[in-house]
């Protein structure tokens, strides 16, 4: 027998047993994130995008993308030459999409005032407003990824933001983005298409351009030099920018009964695996026995190599495992520590345990629910946290596109009702001058003794 090579092996998950703590944790461990290494890559360009603005946009879009460009955007209104090669059926597919991406965010719309009157005469007030211009980074070249536009494009567009602009890097073949994004980008109403694509195109949303506008918020998923150079601009105060969530590997953890359908599990952890090389693919096996491990394990190799990205998926196999436990409690304990960005739930009244789960991104619930669902066209959003950001991390949003300001009106009763708790803190701090805009006020209202 010839030694299995990670060319033409079977496909196959490691087997682990939740009692083998150490190797749980290997299984669930994430690959360390070399931010920082690549960050002396990362600022030179930032730094030369911030100062020579356009020049050195098409001058790295030439070097990176290998496109020569007369402008570095294409403006609103697209022309209809950008969407020639659109098909009727992907057109459909986008508005279908779009449609229930739009509802489902619409619906968490907050436009009302919250108002609560913690005392009589202290009125407290929270209203919304939409960030006023925000950046939305598609990646691109060769792969088209029409869906992360619609699923940033469009809850920018619910939430009223005033200025959609979007990034993507050029096609070598034509120096053009592909015809879904401009019509993403159409129906959303987006000001503009930036073509360039890493820092470079991070760097000319922060500080603008001649020709780029500079966004408040940048948000979308990228490789490492688009995720180093957002959180370079978010720390950097000169930028006034803030992003979405810091970003890793997409990952997702399948928990799965004996009730399980092998062929669905399989499809859904190489769903996930053909993301690329670094996804993080889990299962989670309660008590499940050695015939039904059988039948999924063979499910994946028989799928995966009939999958064109049959090499990537490979790779990202070879690291991935099967985790054996003996109760849904502890499947969940397992999960919710992990805190997957994609969660599913495979198992008998899967409905039943949502409630189980603490830390997830997104939870896909039922046989019948693959994450692709979520990924394209169910309405939730796809631009999830990852690396166990899920802990303290929400998915991109409705409200992600808004900030909420707070008012309050206070009236002379109510200057009575908190006035000398005020004063007390502010003398405690060292304040005075805290303390007398409310002695002026309470003396002339005659609340206070002329001495106090
Ligand atoms: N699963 C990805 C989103 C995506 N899938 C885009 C296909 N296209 C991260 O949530
Ligand atoms: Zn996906």
């Amino acid at each position: 027998n010839e030694p299995e090579t990670p060319t033409n092996g079977s496909i196959n998950l490691n087997v682990v047993s939740a009692q083998n703590k150490a190797a749980v944790a290997a299984a669930l461990s994430r690959p360390i994130q070399k931010t920082a290494d690549i960050m002396h890559l990362v600022n030179p360009i930032v730094e030369k995008v911030r100062k020579d603005g356009n020049k050195a946009l098409l001058e790295f879009t030439s070097k990176f993308d290998g496109v020569q460009l007369e402008s570095p955007v294409l403006e609103a209104p697209f022309p209809d030459e950008y969407l020639e090669g659109l098909t009727q059926e992907m057109k459909e597919a986008l508005d279908l999409s779009m449609e229930n991406v739009r509802k489902f965010h619409d619906a968490q719309l907050q436009k009302e005032t919250l108002q609560v009157e913690t005392q009589p005469g202290v009125m407290c007030s929270r209203f919304p407003r939409p960030i006023e211009k925000v950046g939305l980074y598609i990646p691109g070249g060769t792969a088209v990824l029409p869906s992360t536009a619609l699923m940033l494009g469009v809850p920018a567009r619910v939430a009223q933001c005033k200025e959609i602009v979007f990034a993507s890097p050029p096609r070598k073949s034509d120096g053009r983005v592909s015809p879904e994004v401009v019509y993403v980008a159409k129906k959303v109403g987006a000001s503009m298409i930036v073509l360039a694509g890493g820092a470079q195109a991070v760097a000319a949303m922060a500080y603008g351009t001649e020709s780029v506008p500079k966004v408040d918020k940048i948000l979308g998923p990228g490789n490492q030099f688009v995720t180093a150079a957002k959180m370079y601009v978010q720390n950097d105060t000169q930028a006034l920018c803030s992003i979405d969530m810091p970003a890793g590997p997409s990952e997702v953890l399948v928990i799965a009964d004996e009730d399980a359908d092998a062929d669905f599990v399989a499809s859904d952890l190489l769903s996930q695996a053909e993301h690329g090389v670094d996804s993080q693919v889990i299962l989670v096996g309660v008590s499940l026995s050695e015939k039904k491990l059988t039948e999924i394990q063979d499910a994946v190799h028989r799928q995966a190599v009939e999958l064109p990205r049959v090499d990537i998926v490979r790779k990202c196999i070879a690291h991935s495992s099967v985790i054996v436990c003996d109760s849904y409690e502890e499947a969940f304990d397992m999960s919710n520590n992990y805190a997957p960005e994609h969660l599913i739930l495979q198992i008998v009244n899967a409905s039943k345990y949502v409630d189980l789960v603490f830390n997830a991104g997104s939870v896909f619930v039922g046989a019948y629910t693959p994450e692709s669902c979520g990924d394209y066209s169910s309405g939730t959003n796809h631009t999830l946290p990852t690396y166990g950001y899920a802990r303290q991390y929400s998915g991109v949003n409705t409200a992600t596109f808004q900030k909420f300001i707070t008012s309050q009106s206070v009236t002379p009763e109510g200057l009575q009702n908190i006035g000398r708790a005020v004063m007390s803190l502010a003398k405690v701090e060292g304040l005075d001058g805290h303390r007398n805009a409310i002695k002026i006020r309470m003396q002339k209202l005659d609340m206070l003794p002329g001495d106090f």
